[in-house]
C-alpha cells in the first residue's frame, strides 16, 4: 500500500509516503536517516554504562541477539520468565535514562502515523551479529496494547518476518534497513514477528552488526 486516500491520511494524521505493512503497520522508509549519526553517540553512552548481553529464555536457551536498554523500564528474561525491570539485573542500578532524541524520535514517528500522544518508558535494543535471528513471538508483556510499539532499524539490512495474529499465519518478508522505523499498533499490535539470521555485511556506522531500538509503553 498505499495508504488511503489523501482525504483519509488526512483525517488520520499520516503522512504521506508512509507504507503499510499490515492493517496498523507502518514502514517509515529513512525517517531516522538524519540523526543516524546522534543516535548512535547516544547508543555508545548507553551500552557503556548497560553492556549488551545474551540473555536466556525461561527455557533456558541464550538468546543469540544481545540485549540491553534504556528508559525508566528495561525487558529482561532470565530463568524467572519474562518482565520489564526498573534495575538491570547485571548493574543493579536502573537503565540508563532514554535519550530526549530517541524519546522524541518515536513519539513523531507514532503521530505520523495516527498515534498521537505515545510517549515510551521502555526502549530494549537489540543487538545483532551476522546470524543472529530472532524466532517468531509476539510482544505481550506490556500492560496496554492500545500503545503502539516503534520499531528504529540502524547498521546492516536485516529481513524481518511479520505474521499475523495466529503464530501459524503465513509471514510477509520486509527488509529493513538503516534508518527504517516501522511503527506497530492497532490490529498489529499483538501480530507474530522475527528476524530472520542476519547475513554478514560491513555498515558505514557500526560495522558488522545490526542493532534494533523498540520503544514501548510497558506501564
Ligand atoms: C510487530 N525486535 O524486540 S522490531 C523485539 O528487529 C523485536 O529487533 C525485532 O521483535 C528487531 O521484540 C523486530 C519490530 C517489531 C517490534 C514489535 C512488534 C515488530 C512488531 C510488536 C507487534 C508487532
Ligand atoms: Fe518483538
Amino acid at each position: 500500500m498505499v495508504s488511503g486516500s489523501a482525504t483519509s491520511d488526512l483525517f488520520l494524521g499520516m503522512a504521506q509516503g508512509n507504507e503499510a505493512l499490515a492493517p496498523g503497520a507502518w514502514l517509515l522508509r529513512g525517517f531516522a536517516r538524519a540523526e543516524l549519526p546522534g543516535i548512535v553517540a547516544a547508543l555508545g553512552s548507553i551500552t557503556q554504562a548497560a553492556p549488551f548481553r545474551h540473555m536466556t529464555t525461561r527455557a533456558g536457551y541464550r538468546m543469540s541477539v544481545a540485549m540491553t536498554n534504556c528508559g525508566a523500564l528495561g525487558w529482561v528474561t532470565d530463568a524467572a520468565g519474562y518482565r520489564y525491570d526498573p534495575l538491570d539485573p547485571a548493574t543493579g542500578s536502573a537503565w540508563p535514562p532514554m535519550p530526549d532524541a530517541f524519546r522524541l524520535l518515536a513519539t513523531r514517528a507514532a503521530a505520523a502515523c495516527g498515534y498521537e500522544g505515545f510517549e515510551p518508558d521502555a526502549c530494549l535494543v537489540n543487538e545483532y551479529v551476522p546470524g543472529s535471528r530472532l524466532s517468531l513471538h509476539r510482544d505481550a508483556d506490556e500492560r496496554d496494547f492500545t500503545h503502539p510499539i516503534v520499531s528504529v532499524s540502524l547498521g546492516l539490512p536485516a529481513v524481518f518476518l511479520l505474521g499475523g495474529l495466529d503464530r501459524g499465519d503465513t509471514t510477509s518478508r520486509v527488509r529493513l534497513e538503516s534508518g527504517d522505523v516501522v511503527v506497530f499498533g492497532g490490529p498489529a499490535r499483538l501480530a507474530y514477528h522475527g528476524v530472520a539470521p542476519l547475513a554478514d555485511g560491513l555498515d558505514p556506522l557500526l560495522g558488522r552488526r545490526r542493532v534494533n531500538l523498540t520503544f514501548r509503553r510497558a506501564r
